[in-house]
Parts: structure tokens; C-alpha cells; sequence
């Protein structure tokens, strides 16, 4: 299985209880390494591009308030098959349906405030790490 990065994100519910470190030291344990990271708060333009792909959804507006409600830390992260690896240890979108032992059954709120984001495959990982960082950023 080759090495391969993807793009996460600790979400505002999560930095405002500062959990940066406790998922962070998740994401590790899983065989992911942080080669990016950067704590940033997102403007409305930011977030309402990122989130594109789900604008006609009905919980769009929310979305996009919930996530410039506070600050992020964007990460880049590499591992073998990093894409899956983080989903795997991310878990359920609603931690309802989080298997023990991921993040969002850990620490996740509800299903919008579900602590962290990562890319859902390695195309989507490469256009949401240039969304937020340049490749001198980043350093493997
Ligand atoms: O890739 P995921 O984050 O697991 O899930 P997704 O791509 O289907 O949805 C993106 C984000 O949108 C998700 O992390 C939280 C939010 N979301 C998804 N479904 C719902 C939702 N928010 C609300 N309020 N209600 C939903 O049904």
C-alpha cells in the first residue's frame, strides 16, 4: 500500500473544549503523521467554498455558521492509504453511529458538530489541500 496524504480538519466543537492534542495523538495512533498544520479561523467565503459540493443540501447554512463558529487547525496527514486510515479512525459521520475506539465516538457532539473532517478520496484529498495550503507548507 503506497503513502499517501489526505486533508483534515479539527473542527470549531473540538478546539473550543481543546481537544487539538487529544485528537491529534488519535490520528497518530492510527499510523498518520501530521506534516501540515495550521490553526486558522475561516471566513464565511472560505467555508462556503470548501463546503461547495454540499450547497444545495437543506443543512448548508448551518454548516457553514457551525464551521466559522470558532477556530480550525487544518492538517495534512500521511500514511499508507491515508484516505481510509483517517476515515477508519474518524468513524460515523453522526457519532450516533460511531464504532468504539474513533474520534467522533469519542468526542463528537452530534452529526454537525462532529469534531473533525477528512477527505473522502485521494482526488478530493489533493483539491482540499491546495483549498488550504501551499506546497512549502508542507514538510514530510
Ligand atoms: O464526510 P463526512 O464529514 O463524514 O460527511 P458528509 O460529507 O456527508 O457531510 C459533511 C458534513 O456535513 C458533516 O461532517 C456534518 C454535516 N452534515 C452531514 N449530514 C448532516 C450534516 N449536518 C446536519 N446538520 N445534518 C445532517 O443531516
Amino acid at each position: 500500500m503506497a503513502v499517501t496524504r489526505t486533508f483534515s480538519i479539527i473542527k470549531p466543537d473540538a478546539t473550543r473544549r481543546n481537544l487539538t492534542g487529544a485528537v491529534t495523538k488519535m490520528l497518530e495512533e492510527a499510523g498518520l503523521r501530521v506534516v501540515a498544520s495550521k490553526r486558522i479561523q475561516m471566513t464565511r467565503e472560505q467555508a462556503e467554498g470548501f463546503y461547495a459540493v454540499h450547497k444545495e443540501r437543506p443543512f448548508f447554512g448551518e454548516l457553514v455558521d457551525f464551521m466559522i463558529s470558532g477556530p480550525v487547525v487544518v492538517q495534512v496527514l500521511e500514511g499508507e492509504d491515508a484516505v481510509k486510515r483517517n476515515r477508519d479512525v474518524m468513524g460515523a459521520t453522526n457519532p450516533a453511529d460511531a464504532d468504539e475506539g474513533t474520534i467522533r465516538k469519542a468526542f463528537a457532539e452530534s452529526i454537525e458538530a462532529n469534531s473533525v473532517h477528512g477527505s473522502d478520496s485521494d482526488e478530493n484529498a489533493k483539491i482540499e489541500i491546495e483549498f488550504f495550503f501551499n506546497e512549502d507548507e508542507i514538510v514530510g
